[in-house]
């Protein structure tokens, strides 16, 4: 026992070391801005956490959804980076996609069939939907009048916000290549953004023939963290239309970087 207790100590030493190490380089300074010709223009603190959905408020407050069994959230993030809401999913369900409609709020989860809701801004819990087959990102599109729904195929299915019937569905590809592991969604001006899991790959997709009409290759900013974990990879994209801005995310990434839209779509 005591060189177990002893072990113990050394670890909790090192925590400590570690933590103080943390202090000094102080978490509230503004991260560098990466070398990079990304039209990088701010990186923002984000709270801990693996990333599955991603989307800006009407209020400027960010909605996040996370994943993992036992530890996936919907969390209502502010300015500094710091949650000031948050709901558990079960501890059988893995959060996935996440967007917003009017003062609805949704987060999808992967293999449970499961749409949770909850109202805005008081963020209570609202009724839950059901979908076939699995869930990994969701955005808005009200051109399109319904929700924009992948699940890891070809596939990009628009769902009736209430009812969560399909509409219509597309099958996305890339120079007529299917393109699979379609994973966080974005609707901007009638268009869906997609990251492409386990690639530094963010897709433009038409979303009336499903033609990828540009990839960007976000592999500056996955240079600029800690990526040597299989699972920390880019994904989640959010855009702020109060300043034109595109946020871009990873799963247990320490940041948000903010991207000027109008320079990234110019390039
Ligand atoms: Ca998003």
């Amino acid at each position: 026992m005591r060189s177990r207790a002893t072990g113990l100590n050394a670890t909790l030493l090192a925590g400590a070391i570690v933590a103080l190490a943390g202090c000094s380089a102080s978490s509230d300074e503004p991260r560098e801005v990466p070398d990079t010709d990304l039209p990088v223009t701010e990186v923002l603190s984000r709270p801990d956490g693996f990333t599955q959905g991603f989307e800006v408020l009407s209020d400027g407050q960010w909605l996040m959804g996370t994943g993992g069994y036992g530890e996936s959230q919907i969390q209502v993030v502010d300015a500094d980076g710091k949650v000031v809401e948050s709901a558990n999913l079960p501890d059988e369900e893995f959060g996935e996609g996440t967007t917003v409609i009017g003062d609805t709020a949704y987060q999808l989860t992967w293999q449970s069939g499961v749409v949770h809701t909850w109202t805005l801004p008081d963020f209570q819990p609202g009724p839950s939907q059901s979908i076939e087959g699995e869930g990994w990102g969701l955005c808005s599109d009200e051109g399109a009048g319904g929700l924009w729904l992948s699940d890891g195929t070809p596939t990009l299915s628009l769902v009736d916000a209430e009812s969560f019937d399909t509409i219509s569905q597309v099958q996305v590809s890339d120079a007529n290549q299917p393109v699979f592991n379609l994973n966080e969604l974005e609707c901007i001006d009638g268009a869906v953004w997609a990251n492409v899991w386990q690639t530094n790959d963010i897709v433009v997709i038409d979303p009336s023939t499903g033609d990828v009409t540009r990839t960007y290759d976000f592999s500056d900013l996955a240079a600029d963290q800690d990526t040597s974990e299989p699972g920390h990879v880019l994904n989640g994209i959010a855009y702020d239309d109060s300043s034109d801005s595109l946020l871009i995310t990873g799963k247990e990434w320490d940041a948000v970087y903010r991207l000027d839209y109008a320079e990234l779509i110019e390039q």
